[in-house]
């Protein structure tokens, strides 16, 4: 067994990046003991034990796979240490599902320095679905947002992904390669929420890229969301765009009441957690997914799974 849950909170509230690893090795422990021990470092690091919100930006990253979300997050990474902040990135791999590897064909890994500390890059197994987020992950996003400036959480995926990316994070963006009508179709009907902040990459391809521009531009129109930013980034020389988005990240960040959208979050997060364990049938023992938003209304700061498992015991 490694550092306790209370310890690792600790060490995230002073701000220490190195508990990083350990981080994600107590998240990622299958025991009931280091479930005890994730629920305290939550606690440790819950809004009420930091004397306010956790610092850190967590921006949720997603897209379909090959549109060049790890390129960009190599570039983007290298922008945000440029401004001396410090980064997490947990990139959600479904690679590391038993058959999901070969249908993604020529992907890049996220390049960074081995030797910046402030810098921190975990690759996790997906959940049961492509673009599925795993507790493991939610989990982690709370507790590094309390040490780290930014939060990544990369995830594959368009159509769903976001939306469950979008319960731990603070700002989505959707990453769509040029030429890929997905997105655009995906928000035309109504099946894809609108993101915070649309990317399209591969700019340097040139005319097609603007034209995907153009393209997202007319749908978010049409879709009554006219200023959602749309940022036209390239990953390859000559770089471009990673300075205006990270201006577009930080533009909707300013633009949150952090503390009523985590509150919502961490909700949600609660909601789905116990969802995963406990699945529909449990929610339905508890009263319903009205039941459940009532016991989590009722403790704004710690909401968290304990409290609905409690409530179906005490249901049982
Ligand atoms: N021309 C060009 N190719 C890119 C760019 N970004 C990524 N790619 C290529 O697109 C492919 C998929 O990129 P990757 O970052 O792995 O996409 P992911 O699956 O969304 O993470 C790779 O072959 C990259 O080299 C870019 O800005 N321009
Ligand atoms: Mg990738």
């Amino acid at each position: 067994m490694g550092p306790s849950g209370s310890e690792l909170g600790a060490r995230l509230r002073d701000r220490d990046l190195s508990a990083a690893p350990a981080v994600l090795n107590l998240v990622e422990t299958q025991t009931p003991q280091a479930r005890e021990e994730v629920a305290e470092l939550l606690r440790a690091v819950a809004p009420g034990a930091l004397g306010g919100e956790a610092p850190g930006h967590v921006v949720g990253v997603t897209g379909p796979p090959g549109a060049g979300k790890s390129s960009l997050l190599s570039e983007l990474v290298a922008e945000w240490r440029r401004q001396g902040r410090t980064v997490a990135v947990l990139a959600v791999d479904p690679s590391s599902r038993r058959s999901g590897g070969s249908l993604l064909g020529d992907r890049a890994r996220i390049a960074f320095d081995p030797e910046d500390r402030g810098c921190f890059i975990r690759s996790t197994a997906a959940g049961r679905r492509l673009g599925g987020l795993a507790p493991a992950t939610r989990a982690a996003a709370h507790a590094l947002a309390a040490a780290f400036d930014v939060v990544v959480i990369e995830t594959v995926g368009v159509g769903q992904s976001e939306t469950e990316v979008a319960d731990v994070a603070d700002t989505v963006a959707v990453v769509v390669q040029p030429g890929s009508g997905d997105a655009l179709q995906f928000l035309k009907s109504g099946i894809m929420e609108v993101p915070d902040v649309l990317v399209v990459t591969k700019a340097d391809l040139g005319q097609i890229a603007q034209r995907a521009r153009r393209d997202l531009h007319a749908a978010l129109r049409s879709a009554g969301a006219r200023d959602t930013p749309v940022v036209a980034v390239s990953s390859v020389s000559p770089v471009s765009g990673f300075d205006d988005l990270v201006a577009a990240l930080d533009r909707h960040r300013e633009t949150l009441d952090l503390p009523a959208h985590r509150a919502g979050r961490r909700r949600a997060s609660a909601l789905a957690d116990f969802v995963a364990e406990h699945g529909e049938a449990g929610l339905r023992e508890l009263g319903g997914p009205r039941a459940a938003e009532k016991v989590l209304a009722g403790q704004d700061d710690g909401a968290d799974v304990a409290s609905l498992v409690s409530a179906l015991e005490a249901a049982r």
